[in-house]
């Protein structure tokens, strides 16, 4: 309970204003914090899907020295269309005194669509986002109409991009209910139109009967269907078969969602071009880019075009022949290659060099090829080797072997091929050391 002691005096039509912040910010309270933040003593912020505004006083001319802005922001992904119904400033050269600027942003300083004076009602004009500047200026004491426009929100559009970002309106946000949103995208000639989507949650239902977006192969409504979504799952990946796609939102009148984000780019086939990408043996397309691959045996070199010859590998036969990538030619630089030879327990394995030729010397600091015992980090290291000189014949202590070839980025050379054979360990001596004879014992 309040005791009114003072109280406003009645207006025209024999009511008392609100004072205070009883209802809501009261005229002389928003003169009052303009007139403190150095605010324009008119306009606003309108942030409706549509609405309008005017000059002070229209449509019975507008004071000298007013200045106003309008600010309209409506949903993420919407556009403003701003359409002038009527125009009666004071013209001048230029519109130097009075002057209505139309900005494509949200600040003064947003790109200019227009600057309006005297009485000729300007075109449509319509916004590239969400946001829209609007600013009058007189100098003049006007005793024309002043001007009055009508705004509103639209989604969809054609787009001629060659990358962009597409999200239902008010994204991230709920989109709102009977929505109808239609997107044309066009990139350049000769491409296709490439989609993904970063988010999606659009009302389910079996048939998208009630909210959903639709995507076609082409410019119209009648293009082929590429797919009708709706609910929690990101669609596939899509790929128009020219430069041009076709989507549709709709939203009906109730239950709404966060709506989707997808990004559009312009995609190539680079795999159907004659140099095939770059690629050596295979090339992969994918949406927005390509992969090259290599044949079985082969691995994509540091280029990720050219291929060479794979090498290393788990080996459990009992004998074989490893050699260096490329063999018989030189081996590639920037080469690390491990290959693990496992016998069954009891066997021991032994490796004897047919021909080898890596860079280096005693030092073995470029190119070089380390035989080890066992496959862990216990294992013993028989040798490390290089130059051109033949390793001895190495056996394993027990039922495995590690070869590690590694070559740097210069100076390649043949490289080596060895043959390794498995046997089971024979103990001739009585103190129990195992000698093992290359060959001597086949498992079977
Ligand atoms: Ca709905
Ligand atoms: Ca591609
Ligand atoms: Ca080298």
């Amino acid at each position: 309970m309040f005791l009114d002691t003072i109280l406003p005096s009645r207006d025209d039509n024999g009511i008392r204003p609100a004072i205070g912040q009883r209802t809501r910010l009261s005229k002389g309270d928003i003169a009052q914090a303009r007139k403190l933040y150095r605010c324009p003593a008119c306009g606003e912020t309108l942030q409706e899907s549509n609405g309008n505004l005017s000059s002070p006083g229209f449509p019975n001319g507008y004071p000298s020295y007013t200045h106003c802005v309008w600010r309209v922001s409506v949903t993420p992904g919407e556009k403003i269309v701003l359409n002038f119904t009527t125009m009666d400033l004071y013209k001048s050269s230029l519109c130097w005194y009075d002057y209505i600027e139309v900005r494509d942003g949200y600040w003064r300083k947003s790109p200019l669509l227009g600057r309006f004076c005297g009485d000729k009602v300007p075109e449509v004009l319509a916004s590239t986002d969400s946001r829209m500047w609007i600013e009058f200026r007189s100098s003049s004491n006007w005793v024309g109409k002043g001007f009055a426009a009508v705004y509103e929100a639209i989604c969809g559009g054609e787009i001629r991009k060659n990358e962009g970002q597409i999200q239902s309106p008010n994204y991230p946000d709920d989109y709102r209910p009977m929505k109808e949103c239609v997107w044309r995208i066009m990139v350049s000639e000769s491409y296709h139109v490439g989609l993904t989507f970063q988010a999606f949650e659009i009302e389910r239902h079996d048939n998208c009967a009630y909210d959903y977006l639709e995507v076609r192969d082409g410019t119209s409504e009648n293009s082929p269907l590429i797919g009708r979504f709706c609910g929690y799952d990101k669609p596939e990946d899509i790929r128009s078969t020219s430069n041009t796609l076709w989507m549709k939102f709709v939203s009906d009148g109730t239950v709404n969602k966060a709506g989707f984000a997808a990004n559009f780019f312009k995609e190539e086939d680079e795999c159907a071009k004659a140099d095939r990408g770059g690629c050596e043996q295979r090339c992969l397309n994918t949406l927005g880019s390509y992969q090259c691959a290599c044949e079985p045996g082969y691995e994509l070199g540091p280029d990720r075009r050219s291929c060479e010859a794979a090498c290393g590998g788990l080996l459990t036969k009992l004998n074989g022949t490893i050699t260096t990538p490329g063999w018989p030619k030189e081996y590639p630089p920037n080469k690390n290659c491990v290959w693990r030879v496992v016998a069954p327990t009891q066997y021991r394995i032994s490796m004897k060099f047919e021909f080898f030729e890596l860079e280096g010397n005693e030092v073995c600091k470029y190119d070089y090829v380390e035989i080890w015992s066992g496959l862990s980090s216990e294992a013993k290291l028989h040798g490390k080797f290089c130059g051109a000189e033949v390793p001895e014949v190495i056996t394993s202590q027990f039922n495995n072997m590690r070869i590690e070839f590694k070559s740097d980025n210069t100076v390649s050379k043949k490289g080596f091929k060895a043959h390794f054979f498995s046997g089971i360990s024979l103990h001739v001596l009585s103190v129990g050391v195992t000698v093992f004879q290359v060959g001597w014992v086949h498992g079977g």
